[in-house]
């Protein structure tokens, strides 16, 4: 039963609904912002002095202020420098209503917060040894009474005052005063000169080492570049740094964009919620994205240092000089930046291996949203809770869509339209309209269309057909499009959607003349046209087409959507090793795997064994001669050798059926293994396992194909493969390699590899007890084990020395690791994991509300699986549902799930 349902007096009933449609100005504006932090053991008193002035463009000029604030004590409030008294003002629910106020006036507020006691970790808060805030998007209402929305911004000053046993004492901006106090205290001034929302501030008092760097802008400025950690991660922070560096010159080359401060910090927190913070001059991150150093980070844990540093640095223009109006918006920063971030990786490393690593995220996380209850467009009409907003299509289907729009305005006008929206937004709170009609403007383009993007939710899907007229000579592609229904919206219009496309003939790219069409000039490759779909049905006619040609389809996965095209066996083979768009290579690949693990399915679901499962000789010729190709970069063949996911099948999947998946997909990857085990072998041999780490584009592959090979290899369960994986435990001279080989004993059912994984766990743990993100990897390796009884070990590790429930990233590793990554377990023993999911659930509702709601993924999708399976997690959603003090988090992605 709801809240509503049960009568509640107003101020229990259910959280309300904010929509976009009744955006309304601010009534107020604040000119500039006086912060005083004094922080003592147990409590810290801040005290706030607004310069308020009624906003010109309000509807009505306002005769009473209202200000956000949450669990605040109020001590004093002064108007004017008048001590308000009790008839003064009025509290509301997390606000406070001033009476009578005029036209200007200043404001000054001192209130007293628990930092020690927030464990939300949202407003300012406690990490181990140090005070840190997170504000976006509503924290700063956490920390003093104020105008907590992102289209008010004021200059902020801030002082800190603190006991002499925190020397660091870091606010945005500039340090224009620091000196001593009594009783041992020191205090810090910091001065932006920038206006900023509320949500971009921050603050950082600990005792800290850091490492510190130069950068020289393109116009010839130094900054000084300091990243802030405790003196134990001093060694783990040059990686960081250099990620810094090459995205400050990346951002000016590709991006014309300057850094505008004279410093620029990055301070390492350990208990963070999410990956990091890009408040303007003083970045807040996670230690697992900023920290690294090869012994205890893997390649993907660098790949993430890099991407994310760029990401919070990339804000600095797409979020902090132009920001949101509303937080309906937040994908005008958070789609654009993560655009951004994804070319920069994509120009330090591979461009086809991040396009690859990108699309497999969108399209099982994402596509997972799209068809789930949560599904709402990148812009959302409306919330409960915006926390609940930074989504993968927030953010990642955001970034798709600003990838759609430069693919389809080309680079020199993509790059015109964002130099006119920096240029004609700075220091404003702007609206996704206000991007596209940049980019419109620049370019010439009509997006009109295109902005169906920002409101419509939902996959859409494309059906292509062909035809081959050889007496014409002309070749024909009709395209369908689609959208499924999704709650905000049942009948969708259709899209604007660019389909990239290739033909590909007997000796490979042909070139493409479009029918009727204008000349190209801007692509001076004729072999590759980006075709723009925009009704339900459309047909474009190639003409001096001399052979029938196999299509390469949607090319670099131009756009978000699902498609299909009716390939035979011998089409996809051929895009496996001819298709020039390296990206299509994968695809195909993922498709044939995809067939022959459906096939496997059905007979599993048969009822037939799959002990012996043999595939297609098509296909294991189609991956050997992808391994025995040397002209391959070796990331592409790992990641072609590599099936597609568990979680991939499952999206795919009208009702998921667990084990099939599971059972399926381990037995073709075995049949593989069997066919090819020489070549396997060959690779794996081949690779030198004493070089010297390095983390290069090319390193970084070859431990990858490498690894990958082993998994092969592992499935065979054969003693001398099983200790050669653990001779790889044991002698790597790097953490990728080392967790490979873990993770393959741990996976192994055979009774050798069994009893290595018990006995390196235990080594493993003994050797970096003491590094708390090398613990985090042990913990999710044991969660994530396929084997039975894993939910027991889980439970048993709730209790071990290594976790703390009340770090985020130890919850995502063990907690998530199991619910969200583990399928075959989470699914097993008729719904036990659900249960211990609630549990947790409910133990985090009140402790730490975002990270509850998070964690509560795997229950929404209760809809995709069998009838047995739907009443159990549905049962536990209702569980959850019946708790008191459900927090808005919570509640939103509970009751709509159950909607
Ligand atoms: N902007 C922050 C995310 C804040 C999340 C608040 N719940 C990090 C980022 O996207 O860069
Ligand atoms: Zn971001």
């Amino acid at each position: 039963m709801t809240a509503v349902e049960q009568n509640l007096p107003a101020t229990e009933q259910a959280p309300k609904t904010i929509y976009l449609k009744d955006y309304a100005v601010p009534d107020y504006l604040i000119k500039t912002t006086d912060l005083r932090f004094e922080i003592y053991d147990g409590e810290t008193v801040v005290s706030a002095m607004l310069q308020l002035y009624r906003n010109p463009a309000a509807a009505q000029p306002a005769t009473q202020l209202t200000l956000h604030g949450a669990n605040l004590e109020l001590v004093s409030i002064a108007l004017n420098g008048k001590i308000l008294g009790e008839g003064d003002y009025q509290f509301g629910d997390e606000s406070i209503t001033i009476l009578n106020t005029p036209e200007e006036f200043t404001l000054i507020t001192i209130t007293k917060i628990k930092p020690e006691q927030n464990t939300s970790l949202e407003g300012l808060y406690r990490s181990r040894t140090m005070y840190c805030t997170q504000c976006e998007a509503e924290g700063f209402r956490k920390i003093t009474y104020y105008l907590d929305r992102p289209d008010v911004m004021s200059e902020f000053t801030t002082t800190v005052v603190t006991d002499k046993k925190y020397p660091v004492l870091l606010s945005n901006g500039n340090l224009i005063d620091q000196g001593e106090q009594e009783n041992n205290r020191h205090y810090a001034t910091w001065h932006d000169p920038f206006k900023k929302p509320a949500y971009l501030f921050a603050l950082v008092a600990g005792d800290l080492s850091c490492i510190e760097d130069t950068f020289t802008t393109c116009s010839g400025r130094d900054v000084t570049l300091k990243i802030f950690v405790e003196p134990k991660d001093l060694d783990k922070c040059d990686h960081a740094m250099t990620s810094l560096k090459n995205s400050m010159r990346w951002d000016e080359e590709v991006y014309g964009r300057e850094y505008d401060l004279n410093i620029f910090m990055i301070v390492a927190v350990d208990d963070f919620n999410m990956g990091a913070m890009e408040n303007k001059g003083l970045n807040i991150f996670n230690t697992s994205c900023v920290l690294a150093k090869p012994e205890t980070t893997t390649d993907a844990g660098f790949q993430r240092v890099e991407g994310v540093v760029a990401h919070e640095y990339f804000h600095n223009w797409s979020g902090n000089r132009v920001t949101c109006r509303d937080w309906f918006q937040l994908s005008l920063k958070e789609g654009f930046t993560v655009y951004r971030d994804s070319e920069f990786s994509a120009d330090m490393g591979s461009r086809t291996v991040k396009r690859v690593e990108d699309v497999t995220l969108l399209r099982t996380a994402q596509f997972a949203e799209d068809a789930g209850p949560m599904a709402h467009p990148i812009r959302p009409e409306s919330y409960i809770e915006i926390s609940n907003f930074y989504t993968m299509t927030v953010y990642e289907k955001g970034a798709e869509v600003i990838r759609m729009l430069a693919t389809l305005l080309g680079k020199e006008n993509f790059r015109k339209g964002t130099d006119l929206y920096f240029d004609r937004h700075d220091g404003q709170a702007v609206t996704t309209e206000d991007f596209v009609k940049a980019l419109e403007d620049a370019s010439g383009f009509d997006l009109t269309q295109f902005k169906r993007w920002y409101s419509q939710a939902g996959t859409p899907r494309l059906q292509i057909t062909d035809s081959y007229d050889e007496d014409a000579q002309e070749y024909s592609l009709t395209i369908k499009q689609s959208c499924p229904p999704t709650p905000e919206c049942a009948n969708k219009l259709p899209f604007h959607i660019p389909v990239a496309v290739g033909l590909i003939g007997s000796g490979g790219d042909l070139p493409l003349a479009l029918k009727n069409a204008e000349p190209d000039f801007e692509t001076s490759d004729n072999t590759y046209k980006v075709l723009e779909l925009t009704e339900a049905e459309q047909t474009f006619v190639f003409e001096r087409v001399f052979e029938k040609p196999v299509p390469s389809l949607v090319r670099g996965f131009s756009a978000p959507v699902k498609w299909h095209y009716d390939y035979s066996q011998d089409d996809l083979v051929l895009l496996m090793s001819r298709d020039s768009d390296g990206f299509n290579r994968w695809e195909a690949s993922q498709q044939l795997g995809l067939h022959a693990i459906q096939e496997a399915m059905v007979a599993h679901q048969q009822g037939q064994s799959l002990a012996n499962w043999q595939v297609e000789t098509a296909l294991v010729e189609a991956y050997r001669n992808v391994l025995r190709d040397t002209s391959l970069d070796r990331a592409m063949v790992a990641y072609m050798l590599s099936l597609p996911s568990e979680a991939y099948l499952s999206e795919l999947a009208d009702v998921i059926d667990v084990e099939a998946i599971h059972c399926g997909r381990a037995a073709v990857r075995k049949a593989l293994a069997r066919a090819l085990r020489p070549e396997l072998e060959t690779i794996y041999r081949a690779y030198d396992h004493q070089q010297t780490y390095a983390v290069t584009a090319a390193a970084i592959a070859a431990r990858s194909l490498k690894n990958v090979t082993l998994g092969y290899l592992m499935l065979l369960g054969d003693d001398a493969l099983i200790k050669q994986c653990e001779s790889q435990y044991r002698t790597a001279n790097n953490m990728t390699d080392v967790m490979a080989a873990l993770t393959q004993l741990v996976n192994s059912d055979a009774p050798l590899a069994q009893q290595l994984a018990t006995s390196s766990l235990d080594d493993f743990y003994q050797r970096w007890q003491h590094e708390s993100l090398v613990v985090n990897q042990w913990l999710s390796v044991q969660a994530m084990c396929v084997l039975p009884g894993t939910l027991q070990k889980v439970k048993a590790l709730q209790t071990h020395a290594a976790f703390d429930g009340k770090n985020p990233n130890k919850i995502r590793a063990l907690i998530a690791g199991f619910c969200a990554s583990n399928p075959i377990n989470f699914h097993a023993d008729a719904g036990a994991g659900y249960q211990f999911l609630a549990d947790q659930i409910i133990q985090l509702n009140t402790q730490n509300p975002s990270i509850a709601s998070r964690l509560l993924t795997p229950l929404t999708k209760w809809k995709k699986y069998n009838s047995q399976r739907q009443s159990l997690m549905k049962a536990q959603l209702e569980r959850i549902m019946a708790e008191p003090d459900l927090s808005k988090d919570v509640f939103e992605v509970v009751s709509k799930s159950l909607a």
